[in-house]
């Protein structure tokens, strides 16, 4: 089993964390998905990373799809729990980190991908919006609860974890600190485990 990803991606994160949670040993194939040559799409026709590489040489994506796999490939360090009701209330705080990250990602794209001549404030402002409105249920959701659902650390706080380390590390001056004491809070917790050090993104 292969992981084609980069060092930067959160969504590649994300699954680098669930693997060292499960203890679960994968070799990280780099892929500079904007490099003119990139063959990411020899793997993945969406040419997006992360792609897992099955034994078998079949494909997985997205982030989601494969964290589930790994979950479902050891049941050690379980991080979707079984019960359906908790079951869904993980799924919807990934889906709410990685939409966060979906519209943060679309912040930096503008300023990386566009001319500045192309670059459209109003565009930028929607996304910051989102971001912004995520990161406050986020807050409220959390309040003072341990873990975001169960009382072990899931899925939800993985993602979590990689939404605002992303924001750190690309988004800077958004500085989501100055408002979510529960999130800074919950982000010092998850920054002492040997799965979060380890995945620190870099360039
Ligand atoms: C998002 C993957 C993604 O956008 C997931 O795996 O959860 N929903 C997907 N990956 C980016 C890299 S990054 O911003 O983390 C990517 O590969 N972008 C290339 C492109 O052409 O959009």
């Amino acid at each position: 089993m292969k992981l084609i990803g980069s060092y930067s991606s959160p969504y590649v994160r994300k699954v680098r964390m669930v693997l060292a949670e499960k203890g679960i040993a994968c070799k990280l194939l780099p892929e500079d998905v904007w490099a003119a040559d990139t063959k990411i799409q020899a793997s993945n026709p969406l040419g997006k990373v992360p792609c897992l590489i099955l034994d078998d040489g079949s494909q997985l994506y997205d982030s989601r799809v494969i964290c589930e796999y790994l979950d479902h490939l050891s049941p050690a360090n379980s991080l979707i729990p079984e019960e359906f009701p908790q079951r869904i209330q993980v799924r919807r705080w990934e889906s709410l980190a990685d939409g966060i990250l979906d519209a943060a990602v679309l912040i930096r794209l503008e300023h990386t991908q566009r001319e500045p001549a192309q670059r459209s404030e109003k565009w930028l402002a929607r996304q910051r919006g989102k971001v912004l409105a995520g990161l406050g249920v986020m807050e409220s959701d959390l309040g003072g609860r341990e873990w975001c659902v169960a009382a072990r650390i899931t899925l939800a706080d993985i993602a979590l974890g990689c939404g605002l380390g992303w924001l750190d590390f690309r988004l800077p001056d958004l500085d989501w600190r100055a408002d979510h004491p529960s999130l800074v809070r919950h982000y010092q917790r998850l920054s002492q485990r040997p799965s979060f050090a380890s995945t620190v993104p870099k360039a």
